[in-house]
């Protein structure tokens, strides 16, 4: 049985992570969709980078919550393929997966890349990173590169799409957490993995406006609904 899990913000709402459409999509009065762009952070490094390095001190607050450690508990016992791709730049899936090792056939992917990590705009090399990121952070690789956060801003094509539609294609089972729908391409996962002929299973808050393109809903806070469907 192969299974494919989409997580959103929602999923870490619970931790004290705000979400996107929460924060009405608005940071310090930019809109988010101009803030995380290439051509926000040529217009204003400063402030992009300091929206990023505002949210990566944030993850020194915070823990992964019973939604988390559920799927890492689900991903220790699972017999099969099972990729976890999370449309979050948190890192909270990941520390509920040290606590909890998985099991062979496990992959977890940060489709948007992660707040953690800071990539050299020269050479791409790809650097963990926890403290802040200055403006022109000269690159340790590369004498002209300057260091940006590793995040897929809009506009940019999101990590490991080739090796996500190879799941969703193979994909028995597609369970969508935490995610309004709003942003693609993972909200057109839910229809590569119709057409796979997967069971395809929304668990949110509430319903979503993408709720009818699944088969079953399953609603309420994560930490409840989601070790509650997989148990
Ligand atoms: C691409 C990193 C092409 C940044 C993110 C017009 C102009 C320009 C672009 C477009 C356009 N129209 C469409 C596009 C494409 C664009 C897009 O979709 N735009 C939207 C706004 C219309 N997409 C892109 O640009 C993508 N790239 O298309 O590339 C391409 C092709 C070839 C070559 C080159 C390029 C890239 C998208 C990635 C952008 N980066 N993140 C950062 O984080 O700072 S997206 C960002 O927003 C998040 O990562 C996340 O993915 C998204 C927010 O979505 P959610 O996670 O769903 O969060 P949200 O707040 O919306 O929802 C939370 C949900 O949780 C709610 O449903 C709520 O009910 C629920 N909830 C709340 N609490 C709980 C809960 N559920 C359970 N329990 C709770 N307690």
């Amino acid at each position: 049985m192969n299974l494919v899990v989409l997580t959103g913000a929602g999923i870490s709402a619970e931790s004290g992570v705000p979400t996107f459409r929460a924060s009405d999509g608005l940071w310090e009065g930019h809109r988010i969709e101009a803030v995380a762009t290439p051509e926000g952070f040529a217009a204003d490094p400063a402030l992009v980078q300091d929206f990023y390095n505002q949210r990566r001190r944030h993850l020194a607050k915070v823990a992964p919550n019973a939604a988390h450690r559920a799927l890492a508990d689900l991903a220790a016992r699972w017999r099969g393929d099972f990729l976890l791709v999370t449309q979050n730049v948190d890192d909270l899936h990941d520390r509920a997966h040290v606590e909890t090792p998985p099991a062979p056939g496990f992959e977890l992917i940060h489709m948007h890349g992660e707040l953690l990590k800071a990539r050299c705009t020269a050479s791409g090399a790809v650097y963990y990173w926890t403290g802040d990121l200055e403006t022109a952070h000269a690159s340790p690789h590369h004498p002209q590169g300057v260091l940006r956060p590793h995040i897929v801003w809009f506009g940019e094509m999101p990590l490991a799409m080739e090796r996500i539609e190879a799941a969703l294609e193979a994909c028995d089972l597609f369970v969508s957490i935490g995610t309004s729908g709003a942003v693609y391409p993972a909200a057109g996962f839910v229809q590569l993995a119709r057409m796979a002929g997967a069971r395809t299973v929304e668990i949110n808050l509430e319903p979503t406006q993408g709720a009818r393109l699944f088969d079953e809903g399953v609603y309420g806070p994560a930490t409840e609904a989601v070790p509650a469907f997989f148990d």
